[in-house]
């Protein structure tokens, strides 16, 4: 099973990362996760951070001669803001000693973690809460999870996902959808980011996205951000990954707490998901027809699992981002030290993260796929797995 754990604050010198339980001989470059490094740092809406960080995750064990040899691999990326702000970071985050007069944050925001953070953790600053909570750790994630992308890549499974709404602007209903979506998805899923990274808010319709830049130009002048709606398709899966058999062993359940897992999401749904309550069951059952020795179905409204198994179609998952809560219009929020009432105040922000978000999305469903994949055809070498996965499959 592949494990991963990440380490490091926002302003902190570097994020790290461990993954362990990747199979040896594994083909793997540094170069194959910074393309993802890459894609996660792109999107309109972002922040002044993004013009300086330049995401590179160096690889200093488990690696030899581009293969994996089977043992953890570590991570290390250097934060940039560490040295190049002029906010004192090296001060600020010293793991050390604590210097007078470094001020302390008592301006928690709404739908931040910053208030429950520190009365969980008994801080009177909101800083560690800030830090640890922040969206800069999902970069190693990305990086972490990249590696069991790879891992997929080799077995011809393709994770690939695109922007669908931003506030306002966006694609209504399932339908119009799969026109665009599908026939990209037939030829595996990363045609789909591919088409969709060509658009600076990762959307495959031209006009919508030029529709959301808009809104997102809007809310910014406004003082406010938004949030939105993204969708992921994997392809090339094989029949019966995941269980029925018991709670956790439910794919869609374990993709759904990778997701929920991930900064400022709020809600997952797989296939046609809420829209299934609107109809009636003949709208959203997918018939089941028979061709060329293989079961099929007529159409995809289940999102590629039935009963907690992957059904071999591609497994659509739809979610909700929130929108960021650093806004430089103020909201009503209490002072901890004073408990009088007071505004917000405004740091460095996105204001739309939605489109880089769509990446790390992408990523963090990988090691769950990769894990149920190695359940039913796992052993300790690519070798070895390629040969378990042949027999079951022919
Ligand atoms: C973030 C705030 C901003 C973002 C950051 C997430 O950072 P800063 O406070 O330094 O301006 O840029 O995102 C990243 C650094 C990143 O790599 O995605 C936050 O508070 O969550």
């Amino acid at each position: 099973m592949i494990r991963y754990i990440t380490a490091g604050e926002s302003h902190g010198p570097e994020l790290t990362g461990i993954v362990e339980g990747v199979p040896a001989g594994l083909s793997l470059t540094e170069e194959d996760i910074a393309k993802h490094l890459v894609r996660r740092q792109q999107g309109y809406g972002r922040g002044g951070r993004m013009a300086f960080e330049k995401d590179f995750a160096t690889i200093n064990s488990g690696l030899r001669f581009s293969k994996t040899m089977g043992g953890p691999i570590s991570l290390h990326m250097p934060n940039r803001a560490f040295k190049k702000d002029d906010a004192g970071w090296p001060t600020v985050m010293n793991k050390k000693t604590e210097k007078e007069g470094i001020e302390k944050i008592t301006l928690p925001r709404p739908g931040h973690a910053d208030l429950v953070g520190a009365q969980k953790y008994k801080f009177d600053d909101i800083r560690p809460v800030i830090e640890r909570s922040s969206a800069r750790e999902t970069a190693m994630r990305v990086a972490c999870c990249s590696i069991a992308r790879q891992f997929l890549k080799h077995f011809g499974i393709e994770i690939g996902g695109h922007v669908l709404r931003i506030g306002s602007i966006g694609f209504d209903g399932w339908d119009e959808v799969r026109k665009i979506v599908d026939p990209l998805a037939e030829n595996g899923a990363e045609e789909i980011y591919k088409a969709a990274d060509k658009s600076d808010v990762r959307c495959l319709d031209e006009k919508l996205s030029a529709g959301m830049r808009e809104e997102i130009k809007k809310r910014r002048k406004e003082g406010s951000s938004l949030g939105g709606i993204y969708e992921i398709v994997i392809t090339g899966l094989p029949v019966g990954l995941g269980s029925y058999v018991h709670w956790d062993r439910k794919l869609d359940g374990q993709l759904a707490q990778a997701i929920m897992g991930t900064q400022a999401m709020k809600g997952v749904e797989i296939g046609l998901g809420f829209e299934s309550g609107h109809r009636p069951g003949h709208e959203v059952h997918d018939e089941i027809t028979y061709d060329q020795n293989n079961f099929k179905r007529r159409t995809n409204r289940m999102g590629g699992i039935e009963g907690g198994m992957s059904t071999g179609m591609p497994i659509i998952i739809r979610g909700v981002m929130k929108p960021i809560p650093t806004m430089l219009n103020p909201l009503g929020t209490v002072d901890m030290e004073t408990k009088k009432e007071e505004e917000t105040r405004y740091e460095r922000s996105d204001v739309c993260a939605l489109p880089r978000a769509v990446v790390v999305v992408e990523s963090v469903i990988a090691p769950v796929i990769a894990n149920a994949f190695l359940e039913k055809f796992g052993g300790d070498s690519i070798e070895e797995i390629e040969s378990n996965y042949k027999r079951a499959t022919q």
